[in-house]
């Protein structure tokens, strides 16, 4: 022990400061988190893994959060005898190193490698229980070459596509902007007006997986309902037909337009047909029509996403080519309209205003005529018509078929059952599925990020990389001045010989969206210095992750892409995986939340600028003017509702923070950060430190066997190492804190010097400093030390059992009845006999009077809760 922890001692105070980096210290020297290469099969493997930061520079609370979580998990699964994997790595590629590069002159892999230094210290001074021997970053040339071989195999399979797709094209920046980049149909950064352009992309055919991708979602039974729901919405399974509409005249040598619909039963309400801006016959009929080439133009500078589709005003224009309906024979308008998407279906509709909502919105804004075709149930006909000459809301439930021919009295599934019939007897559609999911384009117009690896021959195309030429490095003198891809105009990067031919060609300059990087770290982290990009030995033997814990941000494309990753991993003999499923438990936890603060100017204040007095009254410090006290909202910079972590360390120690923010509320919850309630935590800290210190003269020697007689501690021990047991399975992190709360008091309040209760005392203490030890790991290392000197590491320590006798309820109350009538209740010893119930049940005063003269015929006793007499 060093001198410094005896002055803390002498004062009787924990110091966090001196105890925290030297337990850190001794779990490093001691290897104690280190993973085996392959778990040798003595103890069950767990994988815990939290998703790992992007190194944007400082830590912040909900990186806090999520980091306790999964070290809660990790120590307490070692402490049950599993061999844990908990590593941490750095999602290390993005947009933001490059801005820096770009507005302050720093080489992005400065920026991020910087960075990452500084996150790391943060997150070593948390205490967690990583094994740091498998740290690595998406940047690092080790790890992107071996993604860059992954891409080959791939490649190789058929598992990626180059094929044409629209981007958002910056004219004026010469870039691809993501989709949030895009403004008000602008450029986020030059603010020109934004085009959506055709390129040539690379796509990994996740759409290949999609039968697999959405059946396998109902095994993930250890993943929230609500996340397997939002990648089965994603996914969008759809089932409908496609039919075709004659043109009235041919448009560029197409002679009908095919559309997608799910309500194949309202075609004999159809209104008008309307085509995507981007469909081919649209091209065609703007050529020789100044009107929708003009309305083209302008949808072009709306963003290309859903949701910018969804919220944008519904319009349209009429081209004045007509379509023929193939099941009544009529005459329709054919509409170019802005919210048809080409990406999905055939990037065409049919439009029945009065059962879609859409077509009825359009419909209205165009004065299109409004037919219904499907009666609500008990509704009459005519006065629905009449509900339909004036109504804006669409009928969009099952019901019967009205004027529709052939379809007229049946319901909605036989009604669409029906009519795809007829489509196919005609010979004007068919009956399809239809995948809402699209294959994934990964090709980015960026530096920071993984080269594509691959090259541009004239005379043999695309020609991959050979592997013994990876990784393909980004060059480090790149030029930001520039607009545009720094990779592009670099001077030489680019031009290297063919590998097939030899003759002069051009290196692939896009690189890989960073959503690739993260689709397979769970499997490097199983041998991240491997020469291949998996250890099959290692990886089959790690793989799933046990426990992956992280933010609903991340419960669509994260998940799902890494889903396919495995898949395709497994296609190409990098890992076997039987599931295919990356993830068997999946938690997501809430967000940290602060009050808001403005000062009397309406400005943002951080929290370290506001003071609270006792009444209430929120003040600036210093100029003590008056606070604006706002909602409690996500913490974010924008609001500078922030907490610093590194503050709250220096301040309390990491233990009080780690406490606090799972005492809150339930981990998948919401919680509120709150000064209060940090003090609080601190407070208990000191609490258990002093519990333990002030009883250590009068302790027994440690290992001393029970003596005679029970004291009632013994009881809370068990019962609090039963409950907390109970509730770090179940992920309730703070009902375990609430029962360490408990407990603590329970151990204060166990007075008495007698040699049971001492003896009860130590095993309180000891099982108090072993229970607090996932959620607080260095107090419970320096309690341990204070009880049990020289007896190793908490953190080496197996989990403390329960024993059942203890644990059991040493009283039941029983309800006694006579005739099914209550009587009155009685109190027996848990282990009392079935005759000592019955006695004390007729004993019992209210009983007895109501069996006074009565003769019993029948007993009847349910063990625990009811005794019952049948009398006469
Ligand atoms: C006619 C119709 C009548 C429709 C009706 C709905 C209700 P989900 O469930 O998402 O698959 N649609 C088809 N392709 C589209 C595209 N490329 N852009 C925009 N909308 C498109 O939705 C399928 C429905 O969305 C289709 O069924 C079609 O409108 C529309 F009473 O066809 B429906
Ligand atoms: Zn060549």
């Amino acid at each position: 022990m060093d001198t410094t922890h005896d002055i803390a001692r002498d004062q009787a105070r924990y110091d966090a400061a001196d105890s925290e980096p030297r337990w850190q210290k001794a779990w490093e020297d001691a290897a104690c988190f280190a993973a085996p290469d392959v778990p040798d099969g003595t103890r069950p493997k767990y994988y815990v893994l939290e998703m790992f930061p992007y190194p944007s520079g400082r830590i912040h609370m909900g990186h806090v959060r999520n980091y306790t979580l999964g070290d809660v998990v990790a120590r307490y699964k070692r402490a049950r005898g599993f061999a844990v994997m908990h590593p941490m790595g750095w999602d290390a590629f993005g947009l933001p190193a490059e801005n820096a590069a770009r507005e302050r002159g720093i080489h992005p892999a400065r920026w991020t490698y910087d960075n990452i230094a500084t996150m790391r210290g943060e997150l070593k001074r948390m205490g967690l229980s990583l094994d740091w021997s498998r740290e690595f970053a998406t940047c690092d040339p080790e790890y992107y070459g071996q993604q860059q071989a992954l891409f080959l195999d791939f490649l190789a399979a058929g598992l990626v596509e180059r094929k044409e797709a629209f981007v958002n094209w910056d004219p004026v920046d010469g870039t691809v902007l993501a989709n949030e980049q895009v403004i008000d149909g602008r450029g986020w950064r030059s603010g020109a007006l934004v085009e959506r352009k055709k390129l040539s992309q690379w796509f990994f055919s996740i759409t290949k997986q999609v039968d697999d991708l959405l059946a396998a979602l109902e095994t993930l039974d250890r993943w929230p309902e609500r996340v397997r729901l939002m990648q089965k919405n994603w996914i969008g399974r759809s089932e409908g037909a496609r039919v075709r509409f004659a043109l009235s005249e041919p448009v560029a040598g197409a002679v009908d337009v095919e559309v997608f619909t799910t309500r194949p039963d309202t075609l004999f309400g159809m209104s008008f047909l309307a085509l995507s801006p981007d469909h081919p016959v649209t091209a065609a009929l703007a050529e020789r029509d100044p009107k929708v080439a003009e309305f083209v133009a302008a949808c072009r500078t709306e963003g290309t996403t859903e949701a910018a589709l969804e919220t944008a005003e519904k319009r349209g224009v009429d081209t004045g080519v007509t379509v023929t309906n193939p099941l009544n024979g009529r005459s329709y308008p054919v509409w170019v309209a802005n919210f048809v998407l080409m990406e999905y279906g055939t990037g065409a509709i049919f439009g029945c205003p009065a059962h879609d909502q859409r077509d009825l919105d359009f419909a209205r804004k165009y004065a299109l005529s409004v037919t219904p075709v499907v009666l609500p149930k008990g509704e009459d006909a005519a006065a629905f018509a009449q509900y339909f000459s004036g109504a804006d809301t669409a009928f969009t439930d099952d019901g019967t078929l009205i004027n529709s021919s052939f379809l007229d009295g049946l319901a909605v599934p036989e009604a669409k059952r029906r009519v795809i019939e007829e489509l196919e007897r005609l010979a004007a559609g068919q009956g399809v599925v239809q995948w809402r999911l699209r294959d994934w384009g990964v090709s980015r117009q960026r530096y920071w990020g993984c080269p594509i690896p691959v090259i541009h021959c004239e005379g043999c195309g695309i020609v991959p990389v050979p592997k013994a030429d990876l990784p393909v490095r980004l060059p480090d003198d790149v030029d930001f001045a520039r607009p545009g891809n720094p990779l592009d105009h670099h001077p030489t990067w680019k031009h290297v010989d063919c590998p097939r031919c030899g003759k002069p060609a051009r290196r692939e300059t896009d690189t890989f969206d960073t959503f690739v990087d993260s689709s397979w770290y769970f499997a490097r982290f199983t041998a991240p210095r491997h020469p291949s990009p998996t250890n099959r030995d290692a990886v089959d033997a790690w793989l799933p992750v046990d426990q992956y814990i992280g933010g609903i941000e991340h419960a669509i494309l994260h998940l799902l892409y890494s889903r396919f990753f495995t898949r395709a991993m497994r296609d190409t003999g990098h890992l076997s995986l039987p599931s295919g499923e990356p993830f068997a438990g999946l938690f997501t936890q809430g967000m940290v939340k602060h009050e808001t603060y403005k000062d009397p100017d309406g400005r943002w204040l951080y929290p370290t600028e506001v003071e609270k007095r006792q009444d209430g009254l929120a003040l600036i410090k210093g100029t003590n003017q008056p606070v604006t006290v706002g909602a409690v909202e996500a913490m974010s910079k924008s609001k500078r509702n922030t907490v610093d972590p590194g503050a709250i360390i220096d301040r309390y120690g990491a233990d009080t923070a780690r406490w606090f923010i799972l005492s809150d509320n339930p981990p998948e919850r919401d919680m509120e950060w709150t000064e209060a309630g940090v003090a609080g935590a601190a407070r208990f800290v000191q609490r258990l430190w002093r519990l333990c210190n002030g009883a250590l003269a009068t302790l027994p020697a440690a290992g001393t066997p029970a003596p005679d007689g029970e004291a009632p501690l013994r009881r809370s021990t068990h019962r609090t190492i039963a409950g907390v047991t109970e509730a770090l399975e179940g992920f309730a992190f703070n009902v375990a804190v609430a029962r360490l709360y408990e407990f603590a008091n329970a151990i204060a309040d166990a007075k008495g010097d007698d040699a049971a209760t001492a003896w009860a005392r130590r095993e309180a203490l000891e099982t108090a400093a072993r229970l607090v030890a996932p959620m607080m790991p260095h107090l419970a290392e320096e309690l341990w030390s204070m009880l049990r000197p020289g007896a190793g590491l908490v953190a080496a320590l197996p989990w403390p059992e329960a024993d059942a006798t203890l644990v059991a309820a040493d009283t039941v109350t029983i309800a006694v009845q006579v005739l099914g009538k209550l009587r009155g209740t009685i109190t027996v010893p848990a282990g009392a006999s079935e005759a000592e119930v019955l006695a004390a049940a007729e004993a019992e005063e209210n009983v007895a009077r109501a069996l006074a003269g009565k003769t019993i015929r029948k007993r009847i006793h349910v063990p625990g809760r009811i005794v019952n007499f049948v009398v006469s």
